[in-house]
C-alpha cells in the first residue's frame, strides 16, 4: 500500500487539475447538457480556459493543433451528437500521431443503471455506442465511475502523451460533483525508464553498425517530432557528418537550414542526390518511418535492406528487436558512443535558388508565380498549415530557420487546416501563423475563423479560390461540374464573422496585386483571395494524382478516357519558375 498523501476532491476538479498538471492550458468544445456540469467547474476554479467551437469536428482538429505545438491537447464535447461529430479529428490524431485526450460528457450512471432511454442516444438500451466506436480510433478509452476516475484519469492522460495518440474518455454527467480521493501529488509526464541492459545493448548495436559505416544517413518521419527528438538527430548527423532526409510527414521537422540536410525523399520522386544519400547509404538509420503511397512517390521508395528503424520505444537492428527502450535514451546513447567524424565528404547540397518570376505585375496570377512569391515571404520562427489540394506546393518550399510546419499528410482530411490554425494559435499565439488553403478545403470548417476574430489572433490566410476542387480533376472530372463549388465571397468573410473586424482582406487576381498585399503588417489577421484558374496547377501536384487515380480505379477505370483528366501542361517545364518547385508531392485527394 502506498503511504502517499490524498486528499478528497470532486471527480470533474480531479479531471481539470490533472489535465493542468499535464500542461494543457485550454479546453476546445461544445457545451452539451451532458458537459455543462464539467464546464462550470472549470468556469468557478479557473483551472483551464474555455475555448468554445463552431462544431465538435472543429474542436477536434482545434485540439489537435494545439497539442502538435503543446505536445498534448484537449477536447470537451457531450455524448453521441458531439462525440461522433469529433471522431474524424480523433481518427486523423490516430493516424498522425498526435496525444489528443476527447472528453465526452455522457449519459449519468443512473440512467445507465436503471435503463432510462435518453436522448444523444440510438434509443435502443445501449449506452456504449459511442465508447466502442472510439476504441477504434484511440489508444485507450474509459467510461469513468467513482470507483475508477481517479486512476482512470491518470491512466488515460499519461497514455495519450507516452504514446502520441489520442484517448476517449466518457464522464457520466452525474459524477463530476462526486469526492473521491486522489494522491496530492502532481501527475508526472515521463516516458517509462528503458530497460538498463536492452539500452545498453541497442546503443552498441548502433554504435558498431554506424562505426563501421562509409556512408551512414537518416530519415526521419513524424514522429521524429512527436517524440520530440530532432534536436539530437540533428547533433548526431553533426557529429557523424551524416545527411539527413525527411519523407514529407515530417517536413519542417529537421531545421532545412541545418547543414546535413539534404532535403524530402519521395522514392523515384525525390532530388537526386536525395535519393542517392538515403538508398545508397550503408547505414541508414530511420526514425519512425510509416511509408503510404504519398509518402513513397507511390511506393518508389526503397530503403536499403539492412535499414536500422527505431520507434518510439523500440529499435529493430539486423535480426535484433529491442524493447523497453526509448528513443530519446537511445539517441542521447548514441550520440555519446560513436566517434566524431572529421573525414566523412560532406553531402551538403545547395537548395535549388528560386529563378525570377516575370517582374510583369499585370500578369495573372497563376499558381508558379504565387507559390514563388510565397517562397520570398516566409521567415524565420513561422507556424505553417497546410490543407489538401494545390496547397500541397508548400512541400516544395525551402523553409527557413525554427518553421514548423502542420500538416495532416497521412489522414488528409480536408477543412483540418482551419481547425488546427485556432488551435496552434491558442498555444502559441506569439509566433506568426500562415495558413495556406483551397477553397474547397475551407469551406468545409470555415466557420472557425468566427473563433480566431473573436479571439483576436492575427494570422495570416492565404486561400486559392480556383472554383473547386482542383486537385481531384487530377484524379477524375477535369470539367465535371462535381469538382465545382459555390463561389463565395471569401474575403467578405472576416467582416461578416466579426462586424468590427481590423483584419485586412484582398482579392487578387494578377501578380502585382499578390506584391502588394504581402507587405501588410502582421498587427491583424491578413486574408488573401488568390483567384485562379481551375486548372491551374503544377505539374508535380497534377502527376501526382494523375499517378494516384490509375492506383485507385484501376486499368479499367474510367480515367484513361478523353479528357477526363487534368494533366501537367505541356509546356510545364517552360514556367519560369516550376522547377524550383520540384519536389512538391503528396496529393491525397
Ligand atoms: C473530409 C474529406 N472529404 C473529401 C476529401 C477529398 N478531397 C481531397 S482534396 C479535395 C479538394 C480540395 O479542394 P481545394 O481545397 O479547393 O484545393 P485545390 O482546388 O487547390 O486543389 C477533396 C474534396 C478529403 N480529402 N477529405
Ligand atoms: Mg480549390
Amino acid at each position: 500500500m502506498s503511504s502517499s498523501p490524498t486528499q478528497r476532491i470532486t471527480i470533474g476538479d480531479f479531471l481539470l487539475r490533472r489535465l493542468r498538471e499535464a500542461d494543457v492550458r485550454h479546453l476546445f468544445g461544445v457545451p452539451g447538457d451532458y458537459n455543462l456540469e464539467l464546464l462550470q467547474q472549470l468556469q468557478d476554479s479557473g483551472a483551464l480556459t474555455w475555448v468554445g467551437t463552431c462544431s465538435e469536428l472543429n474542436a477536434s482538429y482545434a485540439a489537435d493543433g494545439y497539442a502538435r505545438l503543446n505536445g498534448l491537447g484537449a477536447l470537451l464535447v457531450t455524448n453521441g451528437v458531439g462525440a461522433l461529430s469529433a471522431i474524424n479529428g480523433i481518427g486523423g490524431s490516430y493516424s498522425e500521431h498526435v496525444a489528443v485526450i476527447c472528453i465526452a460528457g455522457s449519459i449519468p450512471l443512473r440512467s445507465i443503471d436503471r435503463g432510462l432511454g435518453m436522448h444523444h442516444t440510438m434509443a435502443d438500451g445501449s449506452f456504449d455506442h459511442f465508447l466502442n466506436a472510439y476504441a477504434h480510433v484511440t489508444a485507450a478509452h474509459a467510461r469513468l465511475t467513482p470507483r475508477n476516475a481517479a486512476a482512470e484519469i491518470d491512466r488515460l492522460i499519461l497514455t495519450a502523451w507516452r504514446e502520441k495518440l489520442p484517448v476517449y474518455m466518457e464522464l457520466p454527467s452525474d459524477i463530476a460533483y462526486l469526492e473521491i480521493e486522489v494522491p496530492t501529488s502532481p501527475l508526472v509526464l515521463a516516458a517509462p525508464p528503458s530497460d538498463p541492459e536492452r539500452l545498453r545493448s541497442c546503443i552498441t548495436a548502433l554504435r558498431e553498425r554506424l562505426s563501421a559505416a562509409a556512408s551512414p544517413a537518416i530519415l526521419v518521419d513524424a514522429d521524429a517530432d512527436r517524440f520530440g527528438v530532432a534536436s539530437e538527430l540533428m547533433e548526431l548527423a553533426e557529429k557523424m557528418q551524416a545527411p539527413v532526409a525527411v519523407i514529407n510527414a515530417a517536413k519542417g521537422v529537421i531545421d532545412e537550414t541545418f547543414s546535413s540536410f539534404v532535403g524530402v525523399y519521395n522514392g523515384k520522386a525525390s532530388e537526386p542526390h536525395v535519393r542517392d544519400a538515403i538508398e545508397s547509404s550503408d547505414c541508414l538509420l530511420a526514425i519512425g518511418y510509416r511509408p503510404i503511397e504519398v509518402t513513397t512517390g507511390d511506393f518508389s521508395a526503397s530503403l536499403p535492406a539492412n535499414t536500422i528503424h527505431a520507434r518510439g520505444y523500440s529499435v529493430d537492428v539486423g535480426d535484433d528487436n529491442y524493447q523497453a527502450v526509448t528513443l530519446k535514451e537511445v539517441l542521447e546513447g548514441v550520440i555519446g558512443a560513436v566517434a566524431r567524424s572529421t573525414n566523412r565528404a560532406p553531402r551538403h547540397v545547395a537548395a535549388a535558388v528560386a529563378t525570377q518570376a516575370h517582374a510583369d505585375g499585370s500578369a495573372t496570377l497563376t499558381q508558379a508565380a504565387y507559390w514563388q512569391a510565397m517562397q520570398a515571404y516566409l521567415r524565420e520562427g513561422d507556424v505553417m498549415f497546410v490543407d489538401n489540394g494545390t496547397a500541397f506546393t508548400l512541400m516544395g518550399l525551402k523553409f527557413p530557420p525554427k518553421c514548423t510546419f502542420v500538416g495532416s499528410i497521412n489522414w488528409g482530411s480536408i477543412g483540418y487546416s482551419v481547425g488546427a490554425l485556432l488551435g496552434a494559435l491558442t498555444a502559441a499565439p506569439e509566433r506568426r501563423h500562415i495558413l495556406f488553403v483551397g477553397d474547397g478545403s475551407f469551406q468545409v470548417t470555415a466557420q472557425e475563423l468566427s473563433t480566431i476574430l473573436h479571439r483576436d489572433y492575427k494570422p495570416v490566410i492565404f486561400l486559392v479560390n480556383n472554383g473547386g476542387y482542383t486537385i481531384e480533376r487530377g484524379y477524375l472530372g477535369k470539367d465535371e461540374t462535381y469538382n465545382d463549388i459555390a463561389n463565395w465571397a471569401y474575403a467578405d468573410l472576416p467582416k461578416v464573422f466579426r462586424r468590427d473586424t481590423s483584419a485586412r482582406s484582398f482579392v487578387v487576381k494578377t501578380v502585382g496585386d499578390l506584391q502588394k498585399v504581402l507587405s501588410a503588417p502582421n498587427d491583424t489577421m491578413i486574408f488573401v483571395e488568390s483567384v485562379m484558374d481551375s486548372h491551374d496547377a503544377l505539374a508535380p501536384v497534377t502527376h501526382s494524382s494523375n499517378k494516384g487515380a490509375d492506383l485507385d480505379y484501376g486499368p479499367r477505370g474510367p480515367q484513361h478516357r478523353d479528357n477526363l483528366q487534368l494533366r501537367p501542361a505541356a509546356d510545364a517545364h517552360a514556367e519560369t519558375n516550376a522547377e524550383t518547385i520540384a519536389s512538391v508531392k503528396p496529393a491525397l485527394a
